[in-house]
C-alpha cells in the first residue's frame, strides 16, 4: 500500500459525539455537592482523562485529599451522574460531520479505530448505533493508564495492524494530543486552538480537512 497513512482513529467523547459536555456536568455537580470550585478552565483540563486521575485534578486545584476508598466512592457518584445524562442521548449528541467523515474515510479503505479513555465508551456507540463505524474499539475497560500514556492508541494500531506511525488520531484533550506524540502518531486537533496548543493541526469542522491529501501526505 502506498498511502502514508493507514489507520484512522477517533477519540469518542468531544471528537464523535458531544458527551464531554455531560462528563463536565457530572464533574460540575459533583463538585457543586463537596464544595469544590470547578470551571470550564479546568473541566477542559479534564479532557480524554480517566476517572480517578480526573477526580484527582480537581481535588489537588481544590487542596483537598482523600483516602482512596472516598476517590473511589465520589468517582462512583460522578459516574452515575454522567450515567443519567446517558439515558438521554440521542443523535442530536453527534458531532456535526463526524459519521460522514468517518465514512468517507472507510470508503478510501483506511482502517478506523474508536479509541477512548471512557468505561462507558461501548453504551454511547451502542446508544447511537455507532460500533459498525469501527474495525476496532478501545475503552477505557481495555488499559490501565490514562492518556498522556499512549496505551490506549499504541493498543487500537496493534487490534487495526498498523504500525503507529501509519495512524492518525483525532482528539479534542489536550492530553490526548500528547497521547498520540507519545505513541508516535500523528494527531489532528478537534476544537478550538486555544485549549489544544499543541496539536499540529486544528479543526472545528471535518469538512475543513481534504481526506485525499490527509491519507497520501499526512500532516507533515
Ligand atoms: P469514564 P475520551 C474520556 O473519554 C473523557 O474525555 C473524560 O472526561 C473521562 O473522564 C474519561 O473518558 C473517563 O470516562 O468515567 O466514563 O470511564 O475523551 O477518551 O473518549
Ligand atoms: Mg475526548
Amino acid at each position: 500500500m502506498s498511502q502514508q497513512l493507514q489507520g484512522f482513529i477517533f477519540d469518542l467523547d468531544g471528537v464523535v459525539v458531544f458527551t464531554d459536555k455531560y462528563h463536565y456536568l457530572g464533574w460540575k455537580r459533583l463538585a457543586d455537592t463537596q464544595g469544590w470550585q470547578l470551571d470550564e478552565a479546568l473541566g477542559h483540563q479534564l479532557r480524554g482523562v480517566s476517572r480517578i486521575p480526573a477526580l484527582e485534578v480537581i481535588l489537588q486545584h481544590n487542596g483537598v485529599s482523600l483516602s482512596e476508598d472516598e476517590k473511589h466512592r465520589l468517582a462512583e457518584i460522578k459516574n452515575e451522574y454522567y450515567k443519567a445524562y446517558l439515558h438521554d442521548i440521542n443523535e442530536n449528541d453527534l458531532y456535526p460531520g463526524a459519521v460522514a467523515f468517518v465514512e468517507l474515510v472507510r470508503e478510501r479503505g483506511i482502517k478506523t479505530a474508536l479509541a477512548s479513555a471512557s468505561k462507558n465508551a461501548e453504551t454511547v456507540l451502542e446508544a447511537l448505533r455507532l460500533t459498525h463505524l469501527f474495525d476496532a474499539v478501545v475503552t477505557g475497560n481495555d488499559i490501565t493508564r490514562s492518556k498522556p500514556d499512549p496505551q490506549v492508541f499504541l493498543l487500537a494500531a496493534e487490534r487495526l495492524e498498523v504500525e503507529p506511525s501509519r495512524c492518525v488520531v483525532f482528539e479534542d484533550a489536550y492530553s490526548g494530543i500528547e497521547a498520540a506524540r507519545n505513541a508516535g502518531m500523528q494527531a489532528v486537533g478537534v476544537g478550538e486552538r486555544d485549549r489544544l496548543p499543541n496539536a499540529p493541526l486544528c479543526i472545528t469542522d471535518y469538512s475543513e480537512l481534504s481526506l485525499g491529501d490527509l491519507i497520501e501526505r499526512g500532516l507533515d
